[in-house]
């Protein structure tokens, strides 16, 4: 079987045949060799195919949807949406898009998973486990969609994107920004933004385990949703869901992307997806995203 693969990957190869082809091979073959499984199933109706995740993946005849993935072969599998627009083969780790979903949850329920996996626009985090082990079988690039009260779009991609296991409370790890959202995950242009509002190299933060740079007071707090606070951000889209944009209060808690609308307008809609960085070579990212498909 794997003998078989591989050839095939190296015929592919050899024809320049669709980056998807090749690397869903790419990824049947690794997967295979680590003795792991990828399997999908017909859950919800949404999955109208018996096929893999993001592992087959065909442009022409692959639907978004939710599928069980299973990254380690020792853990239970768990339903992920696999978003097939945008070049496809996308494991959609987080949704905000309706404000129905509570985000304010400690770090247990980060750490797991919660939310509804049922619609295409259904809120949810995917889980701080399920992502480390999603992103250690290999390197990642990361998409953040973006959408605010307007309609207006704009995304983030940020190659190699890691997350440190437990132990290291999921600290966060990315590397160059590409897109045309801003480079808020670095925390906005000048060295003092930077400084205190980095998340490059924070470790998660809830509301019950503080591990953030605000030595004071708890990030994840004042912001009502679980993320990788530095003293305290310049991202939080896992922040409070306000309706109207442009909001005020006694903290920035919105679901912020500072660099775009600042951090008083709370965006209407963000998604966080990876996949392999292959992917996004061959794609130049045109900003859309799932949501009106
Ligand atoms: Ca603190």
């Amino acid at each position: 079987m794997q003998m078989l693969l591989r050839r095939t990957l190296a015929e592919a190869q050899r024809q320049h045949e669709s980056a998807p082809d090749v690397l869903a091979l790419r990824d049947v073959l690794a997967a295979t060799e680590q003795g792991l499984e990828i399997e999908s199933c017909s859950c919800k109706a949404a999955v109208t195919k018996h096929t893999y995740c993001s592992a087959v993946f065909n442009r022409k005849s692959t639907t978004s949807g939710y599928y069980r993935i299973r990254p380690r072969a020792d853990r239970e599998p768990f339903l992920a949406f696999c978003d097939m627009s945008d070049g496809g083969g996308w494991t959609v780790l987080q949704r905000r898009s309706n404000g129905k979903e509570n985000f304010n949850r400690k770090w247990d329920e980060y750490k797991l998973g919660f939310g509804k996996f049922q619609g295409k626009n259904d809120e949810y985090w995917l889980g701080n486990e399920h992502i480390h082990d999603l992103l250690a079988r290999g390197e990642n690039s990361l998409k953040i969609d973006l959408m605010d009260w307007h309609g207006e779009r704009r995304y983030a991609i940020y190659e190699n994107f890691q997350l440190a296991s437990e132990e290291d409370n999921y600290r966060l790890w990315f590397g160059t920004y590409s897109g045309n959202a801003g480079d808020a995950l670095s925390g906005g242009s000048n060295f003092e933004d930077q400084w205190s509002a980095s998340h490059r190299g924070m470790q998660f933060t809830t509301s019950d385990k503080d591990h953030d740079q605000f030595l004071t007071g708890n990030c994840a707090s004042e912001n009502k949703g679980g993320w990788w606070f530095n003293r305290c951000h310049a991202v939080n889209l896992n922040g409070r869901y306000y309706k109207k944009g442009r909001y005020s209060g006694p903290h920035d808690d919105g679901l912020v992307w500072s660099t775009w609308h600042g951090t008083w307008y709370s965006l209407k809609y963000s998604a966080m997806k990876i996949r392999a960085p292959f992917f996004v070579d061959s794609e130049s990212g045109d900003g859309e995203n799932s949501q009106s498909r």
